[in-house]
């Protein structure tokens, strides 16, 4: 059986800074409203509201030489880095409810400095229909949520890339700690640097032809007891039939029950120990259904299996 959890404490950050829609902003309070703190309280995990972090306004300006409003992500994701390291430093399972996808920066350079002081193994699994590992000088866009993958890696401006303090310098993530699952949509660009630096993808080609069991054995082969597991879930993984309410639908994504299956997978395996729910947008969800099934798959997070998985009863 998996590990108990550790409490865990929510964290809302209520920005659509490095967006290209707004509304992310109003994700914390969707993901609150369709009961997330409740749902995870009846799998057994102690769960404490932090409410939400107060970062600058966005400014929605152009973009300034490949990035829009880098001061303001930069404020924002210092914020997080903040509030997570705290969480586990307390020995709590910080769950960042975004927000856009920029702010997996902050989250995964504290995971990632916590793991570096705390001798820790990490492994990163992006569930995501987009590979954000676009530079200032490849995105199309300019929107810093479209980036943070590189920026952990190395690859980005200062601010970004020295947020985490590594101890020794150095970027908070190697690739090779990084497991990328549902991509759909990477840029031309984008695509050759996913390449060069080594990044294992499960793009959903790979999941037509392995399923999703075969994908999520692959992407959490090689864990151990000493292995911290972050997962980074941008709601835009899902296909948007059932998930309508992000700011970059992708068609083709994971349906319901193969969302289900990896969130299940990622829950045997006993090692989560952070969490981002990332990129839900209400102004764009059909009366919060999208919010309700991103509570629906992290409850399966957390242990939520089906009746058939129930021990029987002596
Ligand atoms: N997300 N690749 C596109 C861009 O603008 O860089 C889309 C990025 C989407 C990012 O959904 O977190
Ligand atoms: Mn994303
Ligand atoms: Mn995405
Ligand atoms: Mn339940």
């Amino acid at each position: 059986l998996p590990a108990p959890h550790p409490a865990a404490s929510l964290i809302g950050a209520p920005t659509d800074i490095g967006a290209g829609a707004r509304g992310a902003s109003m994700g914390p309070e969707a993901l609150r409203v369709a009961g997330l703190q409740p749902a995870l309280e009846r799998h057994g995990l102690q769960v404490v509201d932090r409410g939400n972090l107060n970062g600058p306004a966005n400014p929605w300006q152009p973009p300034v030489d490949g990035y829009r409003h880098l001061p303001e992500v930069v404020q924002w994701n210092r914020l997080v880095f903040d509030a997570v390291y705290a969480e586990l430093q307390q020995g709590r399972l910080p769950i960042l409810l975004g927000g856009d996808h920029c702010l997996g920066l902050g989250s995964i350079s504290a995971v990632a400095r916590h793991c570096a002081e705390s001798g820790k193994a990490l492994r990163v699994l992006w569930l995501d229909a987009h590979a954000d590992f676009n530079t200032s000088a490849l995105t199309p866009s300019g929107n810093v949520h479209g980036m943070p993958v590189a920026c952990l890696c190395g690859l980005g401006p200062a601010e970004l890339t020295e947020l985490a303090g590594m101890p020794g310098g150095g970027p908070a993530l190697r690739p090779q700690q990084v497991r990328q699952i549902g991509i759909r949509s990477v840029d031309a660009g984008e695509k050759r640097l996913v390449h060069e630096q080594g990044l294992e993808v499960f793009d959903m080609r790979a999941i037509d032809e392995i399923g999703m069991r075969q994908a999520m054995q692959q992407a959490l082969a090689g864990m151990d007891d000493n292995t911290h597991l972050h997962v980074s879930f941008d709601v835009d993984f899902l296909d948007p039939g059932i998930a309508p309410g992000v700011g970059t639908t992708v068609p083709g994504g994971p349906t319901y029950r193969e969302a289900q299956l990896c969130m299940e997978m990622i829950a045997d395996s006993g090692r989560l120990a952070s969490l981002d729910i990332m990129e839900l947008n209400p102004a764009l969800d059909v009366r919060n259904q999208t919010a309700e099934v991103a509570v629906d798959l992290v409850e399966s997070l957390f242990g939520k299996s089906t009746l058939m998985r129930v021990p029987p009863l002596k």
